[in-house]
């Protein structure tokens, strides 16, 4: 690797160029190169001010995390930022720090270290390290509520979430926006500077004990289960009672204690998994992609209304069909209703909720969808219906338009068949509510062109979705894993363990809604026709439709339903009882590790075979599917995971 630091001289400002792509992480010798040129600045009797920039895309976006297994397996000497840190912030000419593109974790961390910082208003400053399962590491807990208070420092290291820099200007974490030239821009600012200014001797800005019983509460409610965010909450306030070396070392001692745990090397797991599933051995590198201008949608149910928000929300025109007039009014006015609320509810400026609004046209026919570049298939789940209609789309599409089913278990490549173009066929399975779920399956039919895998994945990232390639089998990778696991639930139930408990046990190891729950919100009705049409033998559930418990939708399934909340109900023991002493099967008593160990070793086992049917690339992407699709706990890495 070339010098990944170099510094010039102009007209009495050093400037020290960090230069290690892709995303100037502080990979071995960054930071030590950054420190020496800062000395370098320091000892020149030509420079009055030092100025620190990264080429490329962006400032520094953290530390290397390539570098953290190396660290755990006791590879690599732990992490220790401080002293070249304090080094910076102690050089005796004043040190600006000119941010761009992301200053992340470490990177803001380098920023604050130094005097001042003037940004490009584009930019993103953030600690985002507990969504690595760590806190800040090199000083970020300390210097931060330093420049911008308590209260404020523990939302940004807490929730892990970045700030524009239009905001941090304004908290004073940011000295200065630079709309032209960044370089330019900085090296006038580091001009009018007469002196250093130490982040450490800032005095801070205390928060009052219900605001930080507030945060805590929410963090415990917002990210159950993960430790690093009540971490994070501690040692931030610590700054308020411990004086700087103090808070230095004790967010040391909290760090390496996370970094060394089991939840950061899941957490790190996953942070790579998610960058791995773009990477498609039948996608050659560099295959073209097609533009997609505009987006059309056939069917405006909850799902395609909802997609219809997506791709509105990334900046594209979309327009929304139905057979049905009424229904397609109906999604209109939902749509129209969803951006008012976002405004109103602070959400969305209103001139955005405005421009997104005006992105979305309802389309009397599929004959207006002419000069669509992709076309979402999002009709009932119903086969012919769905050949029917990628018959009618093939008819009026353009050359090379995409067109994708929204299906979430039928054979994409019987509806290829009903159309000239099967390359131009595939999957595009979102999850609902589809303008909040991140995932996207990508379901790739037997004649689906790479091209076309290649742009359904670009869009995907256009969408900020999360897109993992699926083979074409029923169930794709989710859908097909969730079928043993809820059947595994619900043998538990037929065994003796009452349906409360089995969610119960599920939810406290991390699921986020138990999969008896989960089958009461889709309805029980679906599996049952499922089940049925398939010639697959009854379960108790079957029992529970046929006594007209339907789930949430007609407010009795496994559980009692008034609106979201969900009560137990002795009625279903009764069922079950009845059910179970009717094949003679008797009843004996479940621990919890019990329950979690059948359920979610029936979810790994099919898992497997997912992965031997090549229906799945990777074991990684299943563990991106669950966590992203269907609440696996984050913290655990993912169902294939194996710490
Ligand atoms: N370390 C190593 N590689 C990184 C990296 C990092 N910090 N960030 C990104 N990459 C790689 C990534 O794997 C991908 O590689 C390529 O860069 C492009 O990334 C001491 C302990 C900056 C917003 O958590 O949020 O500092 O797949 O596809 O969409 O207290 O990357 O091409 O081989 O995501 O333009 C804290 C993580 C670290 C920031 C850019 N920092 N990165 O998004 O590109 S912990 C973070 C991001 C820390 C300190 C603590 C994003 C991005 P490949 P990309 P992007």
């Amino acid at each position: 690797m070339s010098n990944p630091v170099t510094w010039t001289r102009d007209n009495g400002v050093l400037v020290v160029t960090i230069d290690n792509p892709p995303v100037n992480a502080l990979s071995p010798g960054v930071l030590e190169g950054i420190v020496e040129g800062v000395e370098a600045g320091a000892a020149d009797e030509e420079v009055r001010a030092i100025v620190v920039i990264g080429a490329g895309k962006t400032f520094i976006a953290g530390a290397d995390i390539r570098e953290f297994p190396k660290i755990i397996a006791g590879e690599r000497p732990m992490l220790s930022l401080n002293p070249l840190l304090d080094r910076i912030e102690n050089a005796p000419k004043p040190v600006v720090m000119a941010l761009h593109g992301s200053a992340l974790g470490g990177g803001l961390e380098v920023a604050m270290a130094g005097h001042y910082r003037v940004a490009a208003p584009s930019t993103q400053l953030g600690q985002p390290e507990v969504k690595l399962g760590l806190i800040p590491g090199a000083g970020g807990t300390q210097r931060l509520p330093r420049l911008v208070g308590v209260e404020r420092a523990l939302r940004m290291c807490v929730f892990g979430n970045p700030i524009a820099a239009r905001e941090a200007s304004e908290l004073g974490l940011v000295d200065a926006l630079i709309d032209g030239d960044l370089p330019t821009g900085a090296m006038a600012y580091a001009r009018t500077l007469q002196a250093p200014r130490r982040t450490r001797d800032l005095t801070l800005q205390s928060a009052e004990e219900h605001v930080i019983e507030k945060i805590r509460d929410e963090a415990r409610r917002r990210m159950r289960g993960h430790a690093a965010p009540l971490s994070a909450l501690e040692v931030v306030c610590a700054a308020d009672i411990f004086d700087f070396d103090e808070g230095l070392a004790f967010e040391a001692r909290i760090f390496q204690s996370l970094l060394t745990g089991p939840q950061a090397k899941a957490l790190i797991h996953l942070f790579f998994s998610e960058r791995e599933t773009a990477k498609l051995p039948f996608v050659p590198k560099g295959t073209k992609t097609r533009e997609v201008r505009r987006a059309a949608i056939l069917g405006a149910g909850t799902m395609g209304r909802a997609i219809a928000l997506c791709f509105a929300n990334a900046g594209l025109p979309v327009q929304l069909s139905d057979s049905s007039p009424a229904a397609l009014e109906a999604a209109m006015a939902w749509i129209r209703r969803h951006y008012e609320n976002a405004e109103q509810q602070g959400r969305l400026p209103a001139e955005e909720a405005a421009r997104r609004l005006a992105r979305i046209q309802a389309a009397a026919s599929v004959k207006e969808f002419a000069d669509a570049g992709l076309i979402v298939e999002a009709v009932s789940e119903n086969l012919e219906l769905k050949r029917a209609v990628f018959a009618e789309l093939d008819a009026v599409a353009p050359e090379g338009c995409l067109l994708a089913s929204n299906t979430s278990t039928l054979d994409i490549d019987a509806l290829a068949a009903a159309t000239n173009r099967p390359p131009d066929v595939l999957g595009l399975h979102f999850f609902a509510p589809a303008n909040v779920m991140r995932l996207l399956e990508v379901v790739r039919g037997a004649d689906t062109s790479p091209e076309v895998i290649a742009t359904a994945m670009e869009l995907a990232r256009r969408l900020r979705k999360i897109a993992v390639v699926a083979g074409n089998r029923f169930g794709f990778i989710g859908n097909r894993m969730f079928a043993p696991y809820r059947e595994a639930a619900i043998q538990c139930v037929q065994e003796g363990a009452l349906p409360w408990v089995v969610d119960q046990a599920l939810e406290q190891f991390g699921m986020a809604m138990g999969p008896l729950a989960v089958g009461d919100l889709a309805g029980l009705d679906i599996g049952h026709a499922i089940r049925r049409e398939a010639g697959l033998p009854p379960t108790v559930e079957d029992a529970l439709v046929e006594a007209g418990r339907l789930g949430q939708k007609n407010g009795r399934g496994w559980y009692l339903w008034q609106g979201n909340r969900r009560s137990s109900d002795p009625g279903v023991e009764k069922v079950v009882r009845a059910w179970s002493e009717e094949r003679g099967i008797a009843h004996r008593t479940f621990a919890a590790r019990d329950i979690v160990d059948r359920c979610v070793e029936a979810l790994r086992a099919e898992g497997r075979k997912v992965i031997e049917e090549g229906i799945a690339l990777r074991a990684s992407d299943i563990d991106i599917v669950y966590v992203n699709g269907y609440g696996y706990p984050a913290w655990r890495g993912g169902p294939m995971f194996e710490g």
